[in-house]
């Protein structure tokens, strides 16, 4: 069985004191995206994203970014990382790893996706000062990985994620998102060959 009538989307709501997050997805989807999370620069990255991995988001986040973004970027990924597993299921007929090697100018990252159903983040590369910065005058850079653990830990994904190269944190951070998303297009997508569950567990 392919697996290919699977329907993988899913809506997934949490609300906390600190966060209310309404986000659906479709994993075979066109990269349609309409995303508003009330932090600018982070509506950019998951829009591309989206876009990069054929994953249709929507995205409500209203949060408490008033006293920082933090909560609600954190919180969102979270969620989406919930969504992804929820969406994924018994994950029948998927080719499960997917690698990526994407620039944006002068930047240039790599991101390897294992859908294995184990939680496991390798972030490495970013340039001393990074995580300091405040791109687009909010968003701190250390908030990338932060983003990328809430998402692998909830989805269930082996990840790693590789800075090569780069100077300007805006270029840095999207790259890794454009790879990210490369590699997880790559790894979810339904692959003709395989005949089942793609482990020889039976089960990921
Ligand atoms: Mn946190």
């Amino acid at each position: 069985m392919s697996g290919q009538t699977q329907n993988r989307a899913v809506r997934v709501q949490r609300e906390t004191s600190e966060s209310s997050i309404d986000l659906s997805i479709d994993l075979d989807g066109t990269g349609a995206s309409d995303i508003e999370t009330g932090v600018p620069f982070y509506d950019h990255l998951l829009t591309a994203f989206a876009k990069h991995s054929l994953t249709d988001l929507t995205v409500r986040a209203a949060g408490d970014v008033h006293i920082d973004v933090h909560h609600t970027v954190e919180d969102t990924g979270i969620v989406l990382g919930q969504a992804i597993r929820q969406a994924l299921g018994e994950k029948r007929g998927i080719s499960r790893y997917g690698d990526a090697l994407v620039p944006l100018d002068e930047a240039l990252a790599q991101a390897v996706v294992d859908i294995s159903g184990r939680p496991y983040l390798v972030h490495t590369g970013e340039p001393a000062g990074f995580e300091f910065h405040l791109i687009g005058g909010h968003f701190t850079g250390s908030m990338v990985r932060h983003v990328f653990e809430a998402i692998t830990f909830n989805a269930g994904l082996t990840v790693h994620v590789t800075v090569l190269g780069g100077r300007d944190p805006h270029h840095i951070a999207e790259a890794e998102f454009k790879a990210f998303a490369r590699a997880f297009r790559q790894a979810k997508a339904f692959d003709p060959l395989v005949t089942g569950i793609p482990s020889t567990k039976g089960a990921l």
